[in-house]
């Protein structure tokens, strides 16, 4: 049995665990969610870390604990003895790992009141518009299907770091403040740095890639900034990537890696959190064999299928994205689609151009259910034809000096990928805005709160 104890004579059960203690006293400690009055049987949800369970208290079974429990309202820390009971036949509820048992209350002490909230926050729906979600955030996060996101987004987390183990990688932590670029396109955060200039790093791309020269097969879970010019909603200005490298390996290798890591994190959090899929009507994922295509290809198949030329663009537009997701789905049963061969030009400088026709390159991005949520590549492991692809990017040697001299002392074969962890949260849960799938998230508008909410109150 699994108790947490704080002092010797005052053990505490967790909630999660009252099923196997019907018929038992038990201690909890935790938050009220609702309470529900029926005259003076009163019901409330009371959740811990590990669950929710209701617990009646009426003056039939304690006096104190009636009493006491007038003054409780949601968001109330108590602690709570009572008896673990087998719930009525009719009131069971069948999503919930708790939800056979239910505690009829002895005691109950507060251990700290809460202010009235603003506005509900318990019901599964919140109906509050996404600022004011992310205004509150410290609060909204409470509500259960909110936090249900973050539990799965730690499945997510656990499910990759089980697949690249079994890939027998070795987890590093890198560097986020830097001296340069490594992503082409993507803007840069300045930084002052001791009066020398620097940058948040945009990936932990160079740092993945010498550590295949010192251990072979990495890891990383890293956050990544990307000064984002634009709100849109799928892009964050902090965001987390879980990033792979390893070494030996061709292009075809990676196909299969990356496709094989991806369809196990799905399987993993599905299977983990089976409860919470079902109890907050989170949708199953599809998974049959992932398709292939090149980019042209897939180009090709929007013009036929779905009427727009685009097939001398150097991307997919998004709207391109979700047409091609709907078209592995209806026709190969995949909620995954891999693209591959993206113009070498429009690539960062450490791609490998195809070898048979270098004008595209060894480059592969994941749809998932309409959006992107993985992109990486074969690398170039030759150090000349590497400084040679940084000075054609008018991109300077000496600024790639610690990068370079792994490659200039043997780098075999190798490539990687990296996922965008709040990219495959949101897609993973139909969440409509990156924004949800973030604890804390960063954009242009805010930090924890809004630009213009503090100007406001400035001028107050
Ligand atoms: P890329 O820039 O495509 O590649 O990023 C990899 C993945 O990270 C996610 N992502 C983002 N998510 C939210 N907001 C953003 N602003 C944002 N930018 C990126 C996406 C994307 O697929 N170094 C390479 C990867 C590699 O080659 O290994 C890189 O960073 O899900």
């Amino acid at each position: 049995m699994y108790y947490l104890c704080m002092e010797n004579q005052h053990q505490r059960t967790l909630i999660g665990h009252t099923p196997a203690l019907v018929g038992q006293e038990v201690t909890i400690k935790g938050w009220v969610k609702t309470r529900r009055d029926h005259g003076k049987l009163i019901f409330m949800d009371v959740i811990d870390g590990s669950g929710v369970i209701q617990v009646v208290v009426s003056p039939k079974a304690s006096e104190p604990a009636y009493n006491a429990v007038l003054e409780v309202k949601p968001e109330y820390v108590v602690e709570i003895s009572g008896v673990v009971n087998k719930r009525p036949e009719n009131t069971v509820n069948k999503d919930l790992k708790t939800g056979e048992v239910e505690i009829s209350a002895i005691n109950l002490k507060v251990l700290q009141k809460a202010e009235v909230l603003p506005f509900e926050i318990d019901s599964p729906e919140l109906n509050l518009e996404l600022p004011t979600l992310l205004d509150n955030r410290s609060l909204t996060l409470r509500n259960p299907k909110i936090a249900a996101i973050f539990r799965i987004q730690a499945a997510i987390l656990e499910g990759f770091r089980k697949e690249a183990k079994d890939l027998g990688c070795t987890e590093i932590v890198v560097p986020t403040i830097v001296s340069g670029a490594t992503e082409g396109g993507a803007e840069l955060f300045p930084i002052d740095y001791y009066g020398n200039k620097a940058y948040l790093s945009q990936s932990p791309q160079l740092y993945k890639q010498i550590m295949v020269s010192v251990l072979e097969r990495v890891y990383t879970i890293s956050h990544a900034y990307r000064a984002e010019p634009s709100v849109t909603t799928r892009h964050l200005s902090e965001t987390t990537q879980i990033d792979l490298e390893l070494g030996f390996v061709e292009f075809e290798d990676l196909l299969g890696i990356f496709e094989k890591v991806a369809t196990g994190i799905v399987v993993y959090a599905q299977e983990n959190c089976k409860d919470l899929f079902k109890q907050y009507g989170f949708e199953e994922v599809s998974l049959g064999k992932i398709p292939r295509l090149t980019l042209r290809e897939a180009q090709e198949i929007i013009f036929k299928e779905f009427g727009r030329d685009n097939r001398t663009e150097k991307d997919l537009a998004p709207q391109d994205e979700l047409d091609i997701c709907k078209w592995a789905k209806e026709k190969h049963g995949s909620d995954f689609v891999t693209i591959t061969h993206f113009p070498t030009a429009a690539k960062p400088f450490y791609i490998m151009p195809d070898p048979e026709n270098p004008e595209y390159s060894l480059s592969y991005d994941l749809l998932f259910k309409g959006t992107e949520i993985l992109s990486g590549s074969q690398r170039i492991n030759d150090y000349e034809q590497l400084v040679k692809s940084i000075k054609d990017r008018g991109m300077k040697e000496a600024d790639f000096g610690m990068y370079l001299m792994a490659f200039k002392y043997g780098m075999p074969s190798e490539g990687g990928f990296s996922f965008g962890l709040e990219r495959i949260t949101m897609k993973l849960l139909g969440l409509s805005n990156i924004r949800e799938a973030s604890l804390f998230p960063r954009d242009m508008e805010r930090i924890d709160e809004r630009f213009s909410k503090k100007a406001e109150d400035l001028h107050k």
